[in-house]
């Protein structure tokens, strides 16, 4: 069943963000078209470009939220985004790239199974379209299996794509999670659901969306050497 607009208001989309002034009018452009009574909050680390500026100069029904981070003691992505999890006062939430890597039109995908009753929605990556660099393709191809192979190992949830920054999820059991082992994060790290589901013991109700992972046309992406190597640490 497809969902009215109306719907939405349940629903907070979280959109990470360092120096995203490239892409973020037009994601929050295609969030309203698509889901214009969805709440957005922006989760940014101290953008040094005019990110702040458009979100909060957004014109729009949507409602946006800016969450400055600027002057948080730690910065990183995994961070960003419990921290805009705690600012969540709706029943459901939904993680996005800022950058347009992630298609916006899939959001009704994933509203339409947490309404089913799903606790959490992950994003599978079925395409990647553009070019990546062999070196890239490389290490999500083995971060996506020694991360899903940690968590059998463990005994955990298990989704099929463990690396992807797209997923949707019940607010109040990340709450909890947060609340409980909140420093079994990795912060400053990038792969929060990675994190959470190995965090996570008890048995959740999982299903997926599969999508095409587009190319970074704007922009630079900022995963670098060490948050690489601590999530290869972290997978142990
Ligand atoms: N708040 C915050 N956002 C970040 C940080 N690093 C990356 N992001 C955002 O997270 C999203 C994904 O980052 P990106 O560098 O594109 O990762 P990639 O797509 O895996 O190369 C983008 O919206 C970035 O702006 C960070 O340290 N803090
Ligand atoms: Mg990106």
């Amino acid at each position: 069943m497809k969902p009215s607009n109306e719907s939405y208001t349940n629903l907070t989309v979280i959109i990470p963000t360092l120096n995203e002034e490239k892409t973020i009018s037009m994601l929050l452009e295609k969030i309203e078209g698509i889901t214009p009574h969805a709440n957005v909050i922006v989760s940014d680390d101290g953008s040094k470009d005019n990110t702040k500026r458009l979100v909060d100069g957004f014109e729009g029904d949507l409602s946006v939220k800016f969450l400055d981070r600027k002057n948080e003691p730690i910065h990183g992505l995994t961070i960003s985004v419990l921290d805009a999890i705690e600012e969540c006062k709706t029943r459901y939430f939904l993680v996005m790239d800022g950058d347009l890597q992630h298609p916006a039109e899939s959001l009704p995908q994933f509203y339409v199974k947490l309404e089913e009753g799903y606790n959490l929605v992950a994003g599978n990556r079925v395409k990647v379209i553009g070019k990546w660099p062999i070196q890239r393709k490389l290490m999500s191809y083995v971060a996506r299996y020694l991360g899903s192979f940690s968590l059998m190992i463990r005994r955990r949830n298990r989704v099929k794509d463990i690396m992807s920054g797209l997923f949707a999820s019940e607010t109040n059991i990340w709450k909890q999670t947060i609340s409980n082992h909140g420093k079994d994060f990795i912060l400053e790290g990038y792969k929060v659901l990675f994190d959470f589901l190995k965090i996570h013991k008890n048995k959740l109700k999982i299903s997926h969306v599969n999508y095409v992972f587009g190319t970074r046309d704007f922009g630079e992406s900022k995963i670098n050497k060490k948050v690489i190597w601590k999530f290869f640490k972290s997978l142990f």
